[in-house]
């Protein structure tokens, strides 16, 4: 496939974390972009500030669960990129109906009409956390999959069938599972943004059980770059793993804040377990490089650029972690037994 063979895009949730940058880099090439957002509490306009009067975006507020938004924003397109989810894994052992409906149910219709308008290409973006806990080694995309909280099962579902529209009726999908992302613009309720803001507001981090579980960093540019790899080189039907090679202890990513903020190591406070917390993501990622993909930013240096876009930016954390505490983290860190109080 040649290197620029869309003339309009479908971006669902491009008003999400990774979703808006990579709205920003999609721009950058020639073509139209068409974002389709819920607007949850997870999305917002502020997140495409800066490209939203672009005159080659087109935003459009609507559910990927209602067949008529779908139907509105997928006319024209040439390729879907379906980042809209639930993604907070907090939230899904305590509402998981609302991860069905959207990443299982609402994953279903995108494929219904990306059938019916025959796009060329249907690039899900789905999550390491599919495969559940890998305690040695690293996952590769033949593995079997074994979510094991009800986001990644979530993920996992949408997976089959993204999948399954392939087998069946040749829907010319992607799937990317990328690994744990961060940067700026992702929501405080997450832990790298948590724990930057909750520093910054004078809290302590909450580090769940011994702090040992590991994940992979990935700094969203280098995630959104992947994407755009396997978007036009990557071959339908098939997976795509994204790693960092940037594993750390959740207890490393933790100090690696407080020092680089000045804070003292005392505001790190260990907390009851999240129930079912997944040891350790780990991916190869062999299969994405052999497309010419290779990540950029070191943990240590994106932990740096976030923390100082947060710094900048209290104007777009403050809400947003004032509301999550409200609506969920008071909840949450009651149950367990938390010494963090609501602003
Ligand atoms: P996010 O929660 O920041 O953004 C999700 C976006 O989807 C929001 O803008 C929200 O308004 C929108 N949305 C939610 N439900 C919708 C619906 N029914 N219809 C339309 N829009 C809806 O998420 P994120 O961290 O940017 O993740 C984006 C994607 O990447 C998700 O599919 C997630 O599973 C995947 N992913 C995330 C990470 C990570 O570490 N953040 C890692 C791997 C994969
Ligand atoms: O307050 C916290 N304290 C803590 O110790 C929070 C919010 C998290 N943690 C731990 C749990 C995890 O081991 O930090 C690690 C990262 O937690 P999250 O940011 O909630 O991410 P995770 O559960 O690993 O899932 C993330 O990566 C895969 C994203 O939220 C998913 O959307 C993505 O698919």
């Amino acid at each position: 496939m040649g290197l620029q063979p869309f003339r309009r895009i479908l971006v669902t949730g491009g008003a999400g974390f990774i979703g808006s940058h990579f709205v920003r880099l999609a721009l950058e090439h020639d073509l139209e972009v068409v974002v389709l957002d819920k607007l949850t509490y997870a999305g917002s306009l502020l997140n495409l500030e800066g490209v939203l009067d672009h005159p080659r975006l087109h935003f459009l507020q609507g559910d990927i669960a209602d067949p008529a938004a779908v139907a509105e924003a997928i006319a024209g397109c040439q390729a879907v990129v379906n980042f809209a989810a639930e993604t907070h894994v907090d939230r899904s052992l305590l509402e998981p109906a609302a991860f069905v409906q959207t990443n299982v149910w609402g994953t279903m219709v995108l494929l219904e009409h990306a059938l019916r308008t025959g796009v060329q290409r249907f690039l899900h973006v789905s999550t390491d956390e599919v495969y559940g806990e890998v305690l040695t080694g690293a996952a590769r995309e033949i593995d079997p999959l074994h979510p094991r909280n009800p986001y990644a099962a979530s993920k996992a579902a949408a997976e089959h069938f993204v999948f399954s529209y392939w087998t069946s009726y040749r829907l010319p999908v992607l799937v990317t599972r990328g690994c744990n992302t961060y940067g700026p613009y992702q929501h405080p309720e997450k832990f790298i943004p948590l724990a930057i803001t909750n520093l910054l507001s004078g809290q302590p981090i909450p580090l769940y059980g011994d702090g040992l579980h590991e994940r992979d960093w990935l700094y969203v540019d280098d995630h959104c770059r992947a994407i755009w790899t396997v978007l036009l080189h990557g071959q339908p039907g098939q997976a795509y793993n994204i790693g960092a090679s940037q594993h750390r202890p959740n207890i490393a990513v933790a100090r690696a804040i407080v020092h680089l903020l000045g804070a003292d190591p005392a505001s790190i406070v260990h907390v009851s377990d999240r129930p079912g917390h997944d040891r350790r993501y780990a991916v190869e990622w062999s299969k994405l490089a052999a497309l010419g993909w290779a990540p950029r930013t070191s943990c240590e240096e994106g932990l740096a650029r976030t923390i100082a876009w947060y710094r900048s930016r209290p104007d777009w954390w403050t809400a947003r972690r004032d509301e999550a505490f409200a609506a969920y983290y008071a909840r949450n860190y009651r149950d367990r037994g938390t010494p963090v109080t609501q602003p």
